[in-house]
């Protein structure tokens, strides 16, 4: 099939994303509490951010600034109404809502800025797509409660929903719970907060035990959320929001194979649970095997039935492989292998469009739901020449390599796409490394990983060419 000149479905939703905490600035603005990410220090690729316990007057914290977007969405706004955008994707400050996540009434002051960023997006027909929790929850959560360790964690998390469900219903019909809440299999990584749970394992705490539980809650939460949407208002569409990096076999023994196979029931079981509310028998017997005492009552098993999601939502911007370990139980800090077939970006993560369609195609062929594609890209060191132009022809290329294997999926796979929405589309504050010369966007703005710079924004030629995939719904992609 010759795909020149044929187009994505009518409606496609074309757009870009971003989170809260890595964009808004205005830590303190507007009754806003201490994130998670607001004691994150700078780090970069060979040494990770560090966390500190309060915010330390000598310490630089990226994200309290972030690109202030918090002041200047309403240009930014209008150069992605320029880029022609149908829908954008950001998430809610949790502690603009609640500014320490335990309060009963909520900040109204925070809800009024959502009120007004909508707005600003709805009067250029730009849809709001949102995440609730994207690596942002009240630090004083973590401290007070442990975090997701803590079954309270769901009801906090459920007053903050149900207020924003509630208050944003008419403004916003795409809803995702919580950001790549997949992305904490790597449960033995350094020392760090997992990226959404609000975890810093202790010294003699089991971490995948650990892990395993803190996700038993954020999907009981996630799920009595989506009942609680379906019922506000059956119009509203809530997804899962997963981490997508397939993961293949390094070759065709058939220990790899089987190896490979469990290290994606190990990264996707959280798709399972989201989609068909029950856990995988493989996994139930896992925690037996494992003696891992697991708190998982009767009535969080008939909550997970009853709120299954409407779509899923997941990331894209790499795959994974792995080879037998002679134990089939996938740790993802020590499994991985370097894949020879394909190249990796500056930051080390395997470039892999090809993937991509593999991926739509995995998805489609175990959940037989609609997919959206809320993040892809490539983050990458731009240069501002002369003329404040940026010649970005990498992440041209990186993405159009993404959206022909994104339109072989839809056209000739028939995989059910609502959208795709690719990360950063304005530069930002990297979520693993809070640096600013990681970039992703079409948009670039002025400044460096320190926080110096002018904060102008200037169109990458990515721009333009972006402008145009959009324009011509995709059917310039061949
Ligand atoms: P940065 C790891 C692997 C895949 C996606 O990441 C990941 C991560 C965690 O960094 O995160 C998502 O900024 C995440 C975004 C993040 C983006 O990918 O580290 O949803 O918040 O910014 C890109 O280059």
């Amino acid at each position: 099939m010759s795909l020149k000149g044929q187009s994505f479905p009518e409606n496609f939703l074309w757009g870009g994303a971003v989170a809260a905490h890595q964009l808004e600035g205005g830590y303190q603005e507007g009754g806003k509490g201490l994130s998670i990410a607001d004691v994150m220090t700078l780090g970069s690729h060979d040494s990770p951010r560090k966390i500190t316990d309060k915010v330390e007057k000598n310490e630089y914290y990226p994200n309290h600034n972030g690109i202030d977007f918090y002041h200047s969405y309403p240009e930014d706004i209008k150069l992605f109404a320029e880029m022609g955008f149908k829908c954008f994707r950001t998430s809610i400050a949790w502690t603009r809502i609640f500014p320490n996540g335990d309060e009963t009434e909520p900040n109204e002051e925070g809800l009024l800025f959502y009120d007004r960023l909508f707005d600003e997006c709805l009067k250029y027909g730009i849809e709001p797509v949102v995440t609730l929790s994207h690596f942002e929850m009240p630090l004083h959560l973590v401290q007070e409660y442990g975090g997701w360790r803590n079954r309270r964690m769901i009801d906090f998390f459920m007053n903050f929903a149900e207020i924003c469900l509630t208050r944003f219903q008419k403004k916003v019909t795409y809803w995702m719970t919580f950001n790549e809440i997949n992305n904490q299999t790597n449960y033995e990584a350094d020392g760090s907060i997992f990226n959404n749970s609000g975890l810093r394992p202790k010294e003699n705490e089991n971490r995948e035990f650990l892990m395993y539980q803190a996700a038993h809650y954020e999907l009981v939460a996630s799920a009595k959320t989506v009942e609680f949407a379906h019922n506000l208002n059956p119009k509203l569409q809530v997804g899962s929001m997963i981490a997508m990096c397939p993961i293949y076999p390094l070759t065709s023994k058939p220990e790899d194979i089987l190896f490979a196979q469990r290290a994606m029931q190990t990264r996707y079981w959280f798709s399972d649970v989201h989609s068909n509310g029950i856990y995988p028998k493989w996994l139930l017997n896992h925690f037996k095997t494992a003696n891992f005492n697991m708190d998982i009552s009767d009535d969080d098993l008939a909550a997970l039935k009853k709120g299954t999601v409407d779509y899923i939502g997941f990331s894209y911007y790499m795959s994974f492989v792995v080879k037998d370990t002679g134990i089939l139980n996938y740790n993802e800090e020590y499994d991985l292998v370097k894949n020879p077939f394909v190249e990796a970006s500056e930051w080390g993560w395997q470039v892999d469009p090809v993937g991509l369609r593999y991926a739509l195609n995995w998805f489609n062929d175990r959940y037989h739901m609609p997919l959206f594609i809320v993040e892809n890209g490539l983050g990458a060191i731009d240069k501002l020449e002369e003329n404040h132009q940026i010649h970005d022809d990498y992440r041209i290329k990186y993405l159009t390599d993404h959206l022909l294997q994104m339109k072989k999926a839809v056209l000739e796979d028939g995989v059910n796409l609502l959208g795709y929405t690719p990360w950063g589309c304005i530069d930002l504050i990297a979520a693993s490394t809070g640096q600013m010369s990681k970039r992703y966007g079409f948009i670039y703005v002025d400044q460096n990983d320190d926080g110096t710079g002018s904060l102008k924004r200037y169109r990458k030629d990515s721009f333009n060419w972006f402008k145009d995939v959009i324009q011509t719904n995709g059917s310039n992609i061949s």
